[in-house]
């Protein structure tokens, strides 16, 4: 009979910072989806992304998509209108991203890429034409299921 300890190993801790991120999925009347590109500055520069940013000290996760939607797209949104949609969970170098991913079907305003991004509302179907950073590519198939069903 192998020892007990040998059958359930302590997990190894990875020395990684765990960031939590979120991001919006912004649906249009024509069912097409908000991508952005990540500016020059940033990591992952020029790839399509879900907008979005890292959640701070002191704010919910639909807070801080309202601060992000704000400060990058100039959108108002209320957090009642962040709408669950998935968790991922991606190890990014040096640290662990965990990003809540939210549908927003309403929101006040226009976008605007006010961090100099491009942005292009894509239908589901051409959403795996577009370079993305890691941890929103998982979200493709899910995405296209969910917006399939209308
Ligand atoms: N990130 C990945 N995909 C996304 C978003 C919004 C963010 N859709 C990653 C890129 C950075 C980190 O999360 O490593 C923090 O994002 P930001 O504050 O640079 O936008
Ligand atoms: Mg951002």
């Amino acid at each position: 009979m192998p020892h007990p300890t040998n059958q359930h190993p302590k997990p190894q801790p990875t020395n990684r910072r765990t960031l939590l991120v979120v991001a919006a999925v912004l649906v249009n009347d024509h069912n097409e989806v908000l991508l952005a590109t990540r500016p020059a500055s940033k990591s992952h520069a020029g790839l399509w992304e879900f907008p979005g940013g890292k959640v701070e000290q002191n704010e919910s996760p639909e807070e801080a998509l309202c601060r992000e939607l704000r400060e990058e797209l100039g959108l108002s949104a209320k957090p009642s209108q962040c709408v669950p949609f998935r968790f991922v969970s991606e190890d990014c170098g040096p640290f662990h991203l965990l990003m809540a991913v939210f549908i927003l079907r309403a929101w006040e305003g226009t976008p605007q890429g006010l961090e100099g991004q491009q942005l292009r509302w894509v239908a589901p179907a051409e959403l795996p034409a577009h370079a993305m950073p890691a941890p929103d590519e998982p979200l493709i198939a899910p995405l296209q299921a969910f917006l399939a069903k209308g």
